[in-house]
C-alpha cells in the first residue's frame, strides 16, 4: 500500500505516535493507501511552523512577482503530474477519471495560475480627498490560513483555498478529508519541488470532530478559516471561529434548482441537465437535483433526458469510458441508498434507475415527489434528481426559492427577457442560463442560507485572505 504523510515545515512525517488510518478505493472497495493520521500535536506543530513562516520566513515579504513566479513553477508541476495526481482521486473516491484527469487537475493547476496573476495585477484604490488629503488601500496578508476541504473534488476545492491564500502572502495549514488524503500529500511535495518556504503550506491529516479537523479550527494561532462541507459542520466550526473572533468563509451544502421552459432549445438542455445532476455520480454541490420542465414539453423532455441518462457508462473509474463512477465511501452510499429505497414513501416513482451493484447507485430519476417531501428538500449528493412538471413562471420561482439552500440553480429558456427576470428573481449565488458549472475565476462564488457564508474567486477572495488596510494622507 501506497504511505501518505502529513507534510510539515518542509518534511513529509509520520504521526508522533505512529497512528495511520487507511483509504479505501470505493470500486475495489478495499484498502489502497496508508495515511499518517493526525491530531492536535500534529496541528499543533503545523500551525507553528506555518506562523514561524509567516513570521520570519521569505514568504509574505519576496513580493508578489516572485511569488507568483514559485506558484506558476507549482501549477507547471501539477500538469507534469496529472496522472498521479487524477489517479489518486480517483482511488480515494470514485470519480472517473476523465473528470479528476481530466477536469480538475487542469483546474487545480488554474487556481494557482490565476490567483497568482490576480494578485500581482489587481489594482487597489485611491481616493482623492476635497479636504486635502488622500487615502489608498493596501492589502495585507493576514498571517496563517486554515483551509479544511471536502471529499468531492478533493484537489480542485483544496488548490481553489490554498492558492489565494499564498498569493497574497499567507501561509497556509491543509485538513484534507478523511476520505481523499492523497492528491493532498503529493500537492505539499510538489510544492516544495516548486521552491515554496518549508512551512508556507503544511497538511495535516485525520478526521474533523475530536480529532485534526476540530484542532485546526479550535486553534488560537489561526487568523483565517475556509471551509467546504455539510452544512450543520459549517455550524460546527463557525462556532469555533466565533471563539477566536476568526473570519470564515462558508461553503456548504445545496440542492440546486434547474428549470426548463417550453421554449428552450431542448437538446442543449438536455445535455446540460445531464451532466447538472450525473457529473461525479451527482457528489457535487451544484447538483441540479431539483428539475422542473414546463408542462407542454414535459413529455418530450422526460424520454431524452431518461435515454441520455441510461446510456451512461458505468463502470471502473480508472477507465478513460467510464461516465459514472461508485458513490465516495460505504457511509455516503448507505446513505443515498436510503434516499433511493424510500421514494415510495414519501410519495414519488423511481421512473429509472435505482441502486446498482457495489457501492453504484446508476442514474435515477424520480417523478411526483410532492415539494414536501424528503427528496425535493434534503442534500441527498448522489445520481438522483426529482422531476416536476410546471405551467407558470411564477410558480416554478416560488419552487426554485422553497429551500433552505441558496447555491445556484439553473434555467433554460430561449427568450431573453425571461433570462433576466428570472435570474434576478432567484435567491442564490449563481445562476446559469442555458449552461451549467462554467465558471469565471474572477466571479463571486458561494451561496446563501444554509448554502454558507461569504464569497471567493478574484478580488473576493483578496478580500478574504488580507487585511484591507486604509492610509490616509495630507498633502497640503
Ligand atoms: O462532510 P463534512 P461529510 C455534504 C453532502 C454529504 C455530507 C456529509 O451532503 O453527504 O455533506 O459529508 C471536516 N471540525 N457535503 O461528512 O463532515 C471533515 O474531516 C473541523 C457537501 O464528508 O462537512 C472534512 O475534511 N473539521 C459539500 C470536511 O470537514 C471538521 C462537500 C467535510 O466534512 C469537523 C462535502 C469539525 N467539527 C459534503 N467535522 C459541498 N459543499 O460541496 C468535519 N470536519
Amino acid at each position: 500500500m501506497e504511505f501518505f504523510g502529513h507534510v510539515i515545515d518542509g518534511a513529509e512525517v509520520k504521526s508522533a505516535g505512529g497512528e495511520t488510518f487507511t483509504s479505501v478505493d470505493p470500486y475495489t472497495r478495499e484498502p489502497w493507501a496508508e495515511v499518517a493520521l493526525g491530531g492536535p500535536a500534529e496541528v499543533e506543530r503545523a500551525v507553528a511552523a506555518a506562523r514561524r513562516a509567516f513570521d520570519e520566513g521569505p514568504w509574505p515579504r519576496m513580493g508578489r512577482a516572485e511569488r507568483g513566479r514559485l506558484l506558476h513553477r507549482l501549477a507547471d508541476l501539477i500538469v507534469a503530474n496529472a496522472d498521479r495526481l487524477g489517479l489518486a482521486d480517483t482511488r480515494d473516491m470514485g470519480k472517473p477519471i476523465s473528470q479528476s484527469r481530466g477536469n480538475d487537475v487542469p483546474r487545480a493547476a488554474d487556481n494557482f495560475r490565476f490567483f497568482a496573476d490576480h494578485a500581482r495585477l489587481t489594482t487597489a484604490e485611491t481616493l482623492p480627498m476635497d479636504s486635502g488629503h488622500h487615502a489608498y488601500t493596501r492589502y495585507d496578508p493576514v498571517g496563517v490560513a486554515a483551509a479544511i476541504a471536502p471529499w468531492n473534488f478533493p484537489l480542485m476545492l483544496e488548490t481553489w483555498k490554498i492558492a489565494p491564500a499564498l498569493a497574497w502572502g499567507n501561509t497556509v495549514v491543509l485538513k484534507p478529508a478523511e476520505d481523499t488524503p492523497a492528491s493532498a500529500t503529493i500537492l505539499a511535495r510538489l510544492a516544495l519541488e516548486a521552491g515554496l518556504p518549508p512551512g508556507v503550506l503544511n497538511v495535516v491529516h485525520g478526521y474533523g470532530p475530536d480529532s485534526a479537523g476540530q484542532a485546526l479550527t479550535e486553534h488560537p494561532g489561526i487568523d483565517r478559516i475556509t471551509f467546504t462541507g455539510e452544512s450543520t459542520t459549517g455550524r460546527v466550526i463557525s462556532a469555533a471561529a466565533a471563539a477566536h473572533l476568526v473570519p470564515v468563509s462558508l461553503e456548504l451544502g445545496g440542492k440546486g434548482a434547474n428549470a426548463v421552459f417550453a421554449d428552450a432549445d431542448l437538446d442543449n438542455a438536455v445535455n446540460w441537465s445531464i451532466r447538472a445532476i450525473f457529473t461525479n455520480a451527482g457528489q457535487v454541490c451544484l447538483a441540479g437535483s431539483r428539475l422542473y420542465v414546463q408542462r407542454p414539453v414535459f413529455e418530450e423532455f422526460m424520454a431524452r433526458f431518461t435515454a441520455a441518462a441510461e446510456a451512461m457508462r458505468l463502470g471502473d473509474p480508472k477507465l478513460d469510458t467510464t461516465e459514472l463512477g461508485p458513490l465516495a465511501s460505504e457511509t455516503h452510499y448507505r446513505k443515498v441508498r436510503g434516499y433511493v429505497e424510500t421514494v415510495s414513501d414519501e410519495g414519488g416513482t423511481v421512473h429509472s434507475g435505482g441502486l446498482g451493484d457495489g457501492w453504484f447507485v446508476r442514474p435515477t430519476v424520480i417523478t411526483g415527489m410532492p415539494a414536501t417531501g424528503r427528496h425535493q428538500r434534503e442534500e441527498i449528493f448522489g445520481p438522483v434528481v426529482t422531476v416536476t412538471p410546471f405551467d407558470t413562471e411564477d410558480e416554478v420561482v416560488a419552487l426554485m426559492n422553497d429551500t433552505r439552500y441558496g447555491l445556484n440553480a439553473m434555467l433554460f429558456t430561449e427568450n431573453l427577457s425571461r433570462a433576466h427576470r428570472v435570474s434576478a428573481r432567484l435567491r442564490a449565488g449563481t445562476v446559469w442560463v442555458n449552461c451549467f458549472f462554467i465558471r469565471d475565476l474572477r466571479a463571486p462564488f458561494g451561496g446563501v442560507g444554509d448554502s454558507g457564508v461569504g464569497r471567493e474567486g478574484g478580488t473576493f477572495s483578496r478580500e478574504f485572505f488580507t487585511e484591507p488596510k486604509a492610509v490616509v494622507m495630507q498633502i497640503t
